[in-house]
């Protein structure tokens, strides 16, 4: 496979005026007849350019006409995706029909069948496996979409934009017509047929139009829509009121099935949702679970206008609307929950996952270069970190400036494609402010580091803080330029209070443009205590040497909640990694009573906020601390994590347990924020009894269990029983737990998740006979992932087994996945990339078994992508 290049861009030579597709949806395939409108685009400067249309070769081409004139073989030539006209009159109205086999279609790209309803995913080049067009995201066209299928199995016909004809056809079946009277180019088209059940609701924009709201699934899911309404109202209220945007069209649907390989999907007027991120109620869902459907719901809306009304060039600008997306639902999720809690969530996964990214084989820019295969692009580089670039945006040019922009750039852009040039010059023509240097974030790859160190000069007083900055290579990205980094920062006198800045606030942004710059503080009487990156500022990795007392001192004192949290991290790690470097298995472990008295204070402190104490007392986790070392000792990692948990757990048992007790209040479930911090709070002090593995705690656990009347505590009391070492309790539990959702498919897949992730001894084994149970689905995606995934990322010290057989494992898996559906099949790859973090023994098993993969025949685009840039 070929790579495809940003500098090779050319605009389209043909434009599509309008776009007529008719479904003729059947049981053994599916006919597509498909009218286009087509004219010379006068932006082309080649004289008589030829039509290029993509087609899968999985469509077949039944018939294709010009103008009323049929085609043969002759007139076109089809080579690969791409079929070619070469020279078409200037204005044409080119006709098809195509046939293909969405029953079949296991890749879930396209159009193909989740249960018994046909659903399409298209982004990113999913529209050339359903009919012949330039499926390329600069191509806009007005589509009107005919849906025809049989009456009982598929009552509900649904398409993008309005319904504006239905009637009855021959042998029970019926079509309905869609009209869509927004350009959009093909990745945005949608088309659903099942027998469906909707809620329905209604929002007033802020202009007065109505618009009418429905949420689609099966009947017996039909008890689970009421958050995603509730959090759909809230996302279109948000944008109108956050950034003067209102939606446009008169109806606005959703839809949940079960097969889909990514979260959601934001077609216009017609979502697409994965039921796990739009399914949710008490009994059936976590805390998290609530929280997922609440930011995707609003993820999908916000793209109305980050995605749609404004698109991508090409494939090279994912990142203009999935990063500014994830910016809005992030800031959207803050408003709605807690605001520094969804800051520490949000840091957490970049630190663990984005940096891990930036670090392996496959790291890019948020605007990569290249490409082999598109839908390996849908990363957190891409999403996460892009949302911190545009983050960064809005701190350098302030709250009022930043909304100038997006404005701008929204008027200025409506109804194009363009790119992340054009956004940050929106930003810079609405502020007045110079990005020049900033754009680096865009073209270089990689985690910026910066090393601060500092000086204190009593006699002047007069405080200098050096910052040098640097940033290790990249693929293809040997050198690089110095960054624009954003950093917020505040200094602490001796009593913990914070020093007037020179702007004359406790916080201030200092603009880091040279790879070394000093920075100058005055008229200090002592040397003070530097808060460093406040909010995250920036996505870099900031080393200081902080002494463990400073930690503390910072734990207790700092204004900024983010900094609070990351000091505790800062002194639990720097512990930890000292203990991970001395491990022995033979060896005992003594463990700095200054963690402990750190934890006991935030546990007895009054007032604090329940979700953040939660989050303070939560050690590093396994991912972070492999991100954090050179070379990634999976065992060491392990014991010295359940060591310190441990040891803490036994020092603070019996406050553990009060704070266990206080929380543990018999009222009605709720997901609002304060609730969802009490539970968190709450469950995290069982999780530290539990480590006891005392039969009191074992009660506490199974009590828990019993009691509850909502997923949160039911699944963690399930978790702790099922990985302890109470084997026969464990063996109850997971079967009752089976025995009452056997029937709910989210929650088999929380059963499947908690075996799948088991560290007790046969991890493996159970793995394989759980892929034989009748509740595993090696079809669908979330099943694949409730287990494989699972067992590979959270399972560590059994998916790097030293005699290779976790390894062998999932290169089995790829190797199967690689035809069915290459997508999940590349992503699950991703364990096995980063080979080089490991010791030599694990490094030559891993690399064999991707050299194993690589040899195994045909590689989809995909797989080959990700392994061959792995074994480089
Ligand atoms: N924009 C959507 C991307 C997406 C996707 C991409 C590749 C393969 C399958 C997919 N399903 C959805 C999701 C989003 O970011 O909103
Ligand atoms: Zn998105």
């Amino acid at each position: 496979p070929k790579a495809i290049y940003l500098k090779d861009y050319k605009v389209p030579a043909y434009l599509f005026e309008s776009t007529d597709l008719r479904f003729e949806l059947f049981e053994d395939e599916a006919l597509v007849h498909a009218e286009l409108v087509i004219t010379r685009n006068p932006a082309c400067t080649a004289s008589a350019p030829a039509l290029e249309l993509h087609g899968h070769e999985s469509v077949e081409l039944v018939s294709l006409s010009l103008d009323g004139r049929a085609l043969t073989d002759n007139d076109y030539v089809r080579e690969g995706e791409m079929l070619t006209i070469a020279t078409p009159p200037e204005r044409f109205c080119l006709t098809s029909t195509t046939r293909i086999h969405p029953e079949s279609n296991t890749a879930l790209e396209g159009l193909y069948k989740s249960g018994g309803m046909f659903c399409t995913q298209c982004e990113a080049e999913g529209f050339r496996r359903i009919t012949f067009f330039p499926d390329r995201p600069d191509v806009m066209s007005v589509f009107r979409t005919t849906v025809e299928a049989d009456k009982t199995r598929y009552p509900e016909l649904l398409s993008n934009g309005n319904p504006v004809a239905r009637g009855l056809a021959d042998n029970n079946r019926h079509w309905v017509t869609w009209e869509d009277p927004f350009p959009k180019p093909a990745y945005l088209f949608a088309l659903v047929a099942g027998d469906l059940q909707h809620i329905e609701d209604r929002f007033v924009t802020m202009s007065g139009r109505n618009v009418t709201l429905k949420i689609f699934a099966e009947e017996k899911d039909l008890d689970k829509l009421d958050y995603a309404m509730t959090s759909l109202k809230n996302a279109m209220k948000w944008d109108e009121e956050t950034y003067g945007r209102e939606y446009d069209l008169d109806i606005y649907m959703i839809v949940a099935v079960d097969f889909f390989n990514m979260g959601a999907m934001e077609n216009k007027g017609l979502n697409i949702f994965n039921t796990s991120c739009v399914l949710a109620n008490a009994a059936t869902t976590t805390d998290s679970g609530f929280q997922r459907v609440e930011a995707v719901v609003a993820h999908e809306y916000f793209h109305n206008w980050s995605g749609n009304r404004v698109t991508c060039r090409d494939w090279f600008q994912l990142s203009l609307k999935e990063g500014f997306t994830v910016f809005r639902d992030a800031e959207f999720s803050a408003d709605m929950n807690s605001r520094t809690v969804k800051r520490v969530e949000d840091v957490s996964l970049l630190r663990t996952a984005q940096f891990a990214e930036d670090a392996g084989p496959m790291a890019h820019p948020i605007r990569p270069e290249s490409f082999i295969e598109i839908s390996n692009f849908y990363t957190l580089t891409i999403y996460e970190k892009g949302a911190e670039v545009v983050r960064m945006v809005r701190t350098l040019l302030g709250e009022a400036l930043f909304r100038k922009g997006s404005d701008l750039y929204f008027e200025r852009h409506d109804g194009q494609a363009v790119t992340t040039e054009d956004f940050i010059l929106a930003m810079e023509d609405a502020s007045g402010q110079d990005l020049s240097q900033f754009r680096a974030w865009y073209h270089q790859a990689g985690t910026p580091e910066l090393h601060v160190s500092d000086q204190f000069d009593a006699a002047a007083g007069e405080y200098k803080l050096t910052v040098k900055q640097s940033c290790p290579p990249s693929p293809g990205q040997e050198k690089k330029s110095a960054f624009h980094i954003p950093l917020a920062m505040g200094l602490l006198n001796e009593k913990g209070e914070e020093v007037e800045l020179p702007n004359g606030e406790t916080t201030q942004i200092l603009n880091v443009t040279e790879f070394e710059q000093t920075f100058i503080f005055s008229g200090l009487s002592t040397k003070p205590v530097p808060s460093l990156l406040r909010g995250f500022s920036a996505p870099v990795k900031l080393f200081y040497p902080y002494q463990r007392d400073e930690l503390m001192f910072l734990m207790a004192h700092d204004s900024d909640g983010f900094c609070r949290w990351d000091a505790a991290q800062k002194l639990a790690v720097d512990i930890m990694q000292a203990l991970i470097a001395d491990y022995h298995p033979d060896k005992a472990m003594v463990l700095d009573g200054r963690l402990v008295s750190a934890f006991r204070s935030v546990l007895d402190a009054e007032g604090l906020d329940k979700a953040m104490v939660s989050k303070v007392l939560t050690l590093p986790s396994e991912a972070y601390l492999s991100e954090l070392s050179d070379c990634v000792d999976v065992d060491a990692i392990d014991a010295v994590r359940k060591f310190v948990r441990h040891s803490i757990a036994v020092q603070l048992e019996d406050r553990l347990r009060a704070v266990y007790q206080e929380n543990d209040l018999d009222i009605a479930y709720s997901p609002d924020a304060d609730s969802v911090a009490r539970r968190s709070l709450k469950n995290l002090c069982l999780s530290y009894l539990m480590s006891l593995e005392t039969e009191a705690s074992l009660q506490l656990a199974k009590a828990q269990y019993e009691k509850a009347d909502n997923m949160t505590d039911m699944q963690v009391a399930l978790v702790l029983v099922a990985h302890s070492s109470f084997r026969s309790d464990a063996k109850a539990l997971l079967a009752d737990f089976y025995q009452r959702w056997s029937g709910e498919s989210l929650v088999v897949n929380l059963w499947l998740s908690i075996q799948a992730s088991d560290p007790n001894e046969g991890a493996l084994s159970r793995v394989l006979e759980l892929m034989q149970h009748p509740a595993f689905d090696g079809k669908n995606p979330n099943k694949l992932r409730s287990v494989i995934s699972v067992f590979c990322a959270q399972n560590s010290t059994h998916f790097h087994a030293l005699d290779g057989s976790g390894y062998r494992f999932l290169a089995d898996r790829i190797i199967e996945l690689n035809s069915q559906n290459p997508q999940i099949a590349a992503r699950m790859l991703t364990p096995l990339t980063r080979w080089k973090k490991f010791s030599a023994a694990r490094q030559a098993l891993m690399k064999a078994e991707l050299e194993r993969i690589r040899e195994s025949g045909d590689l989809s685009k995909d797989v080959f992508e990700v392994v061959s840039k792995s074994l480089v």
